[in-house]
């Protein structure tokens, strides 16, 4: 009897991480979750999703090559979904070294691994709408030109394009998804999104009085991710790796997000005042929002809009939450876990 299908996801302890693995223990994989930390390591993130107990957890770090390719050779995955990052765009400015040998070396660390220990194992790359940057287009598909703005960006500009290199000059069945921003009630809490639904559920519980936000302007294509793992997975099923856009094709700015999340409780923000000075306020004129301009960034990028024309079309892969069913279940979610409702 041959065995079940094996696949190695990296960035396990992440919010992708614990969607991915769900996804593919659908699709009856055995998973292998690597995790750089040690010791005391928790997984709230699988917990939540009732799958801790199904993923192989492994130590493993993307700057460690040694490591990664004793892995491989341990392991022998069919496939490996490389989703650990240093993530935070906010904090590569002040980690650009850290940020490039995670997502732009630990890539090539990974790559070369599967070139020498497995070179049938089909991969697939987690690359941003960040690339994008200063848009050169909008929206953006799989052709428009990269002007990264953060250490995050550039960093992961080289990753996709080791990837596309590793694929084209060595035949790797590799793919890199483009994905625009996904969220969930799994998301890090250092997130806009996150932040402003557990912000909201907090106030609304008395637990705290105010958000300090940065840039409400920018403006992002924010889908569910849950449905951006599936389409990973669907990626590596291809004949031939690729690259694919993953967005709704929708886009909302940070403003309409703070708005969006205090109705799903019932209360509507007015803004009052400019700059530094704006404040969003409720019906009784108390102030909930406020702006802090040290939560700005040295280059933002102002506006992302994806088109996934291509991951419709070859894939068949569709966005299923809208921007308001997404908000609201982000925020029904943190109530909860305000109530002491969830495991921690
Ligand atoms: P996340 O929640 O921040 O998860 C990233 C994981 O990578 C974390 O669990 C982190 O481990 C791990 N990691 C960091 N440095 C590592 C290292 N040196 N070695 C091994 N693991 C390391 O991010 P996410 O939202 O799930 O995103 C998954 C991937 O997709 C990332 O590569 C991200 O850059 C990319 N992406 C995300 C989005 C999005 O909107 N979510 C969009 C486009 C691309 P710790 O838990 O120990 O810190
Ligand atoms: O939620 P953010 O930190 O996400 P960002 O920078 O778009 O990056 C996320 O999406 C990328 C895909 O495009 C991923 F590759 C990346 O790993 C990550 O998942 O910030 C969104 C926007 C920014 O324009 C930021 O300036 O929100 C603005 N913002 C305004 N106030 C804030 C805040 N962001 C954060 N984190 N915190 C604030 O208080």
């Amino acid at each position: 009897m041959s065995r079940a299908r094996r696949a190695l996801v990296t960035g396990i302890r992440g919010q992708d991480g614990a969607y991915l693995a769900q996804t593919l223990l659908d699709e009856g994989y055995e998973v292998f979750g690597a995790d750089r930390r040690n010791g005391d390591s928790t997984h709230w993130r699988m917990r939540r999703l009732g799958i801790e107990d199904h993923v192989r957890v492994l130590y493993m770090d993307l700057t460690e090559f040694s490591n990664i390719l004793r892995i491989l050779e341990e392991v022998r995955p069919d496939e490996i979904y490389n989703l650990a990052a240093q993530s935070f765009v906010a904090a590569s400015f002040d980690l650009p070294m850290v940020t490039t040998q995670v997502n732009a070396n630990g890539v090539l660390h990974l790559l070369e691994a599967i070139r020498t220990a497995l070179p049938e194992a089909r991969f697939y790359q987690a690359s941003s709408s960040e690339m994008f940057g200063r848009v050169r287009e909008t929206p953006q598909n799989e052709s428009t030109p990269f002007y990264p703005r953060s250490p995050y960006g550039v960093s992961k500009a080289y990753a996709h394009w080791i990837t596309v290199n590793f694929r084209e000059a060595h035949g790797l069945h590799a793919s890199s998804g483009i994905c625009f921003n996904h969220e969930s009630p799994l998301r890090g809490i250092e997130f806009v999104t996150r932040k402003i639904t557990r912000a909201v559920a907090r106030i609304d519980a008395g637990e705290q009085q105010q958000i300090a936000l940065g840039n409400l302007e920018a403006r992002r294509d924010w889908g569910f991710a849950g449905d951006y793992t599936r389409g990973m997975w669907q990626m590596v099923q291809q004949p031939e790796g690729d690259d694919y856009v993953l967005a709704t094709g929708v886009s909302h700015s940070v403003r309409e997000f703070v708005e969006a999340a205090f109705e799903a409780v019932g209360e509507r923000i007015e803004w009052d005042g400019e700059g530094v000075e704006e404040r969003g306020r409720v019906a009784d004129g108390t102030v909930r929002v406020t702006i802090d301009p040290t939560l700005r960034r040295p280059t933002e990028v102002d506006v992302l809009l994806g088109d996934a024309t291509k991951a419709r079309n070859q894939l068949g892969w569709k966005p299923t939450l809208s921007f308001e069913s997404l908000v609201a279940l982000m925020v029904e979610d943190d109530c909860k876990a305000v109530r002491g409702e969830l495991p921690s």
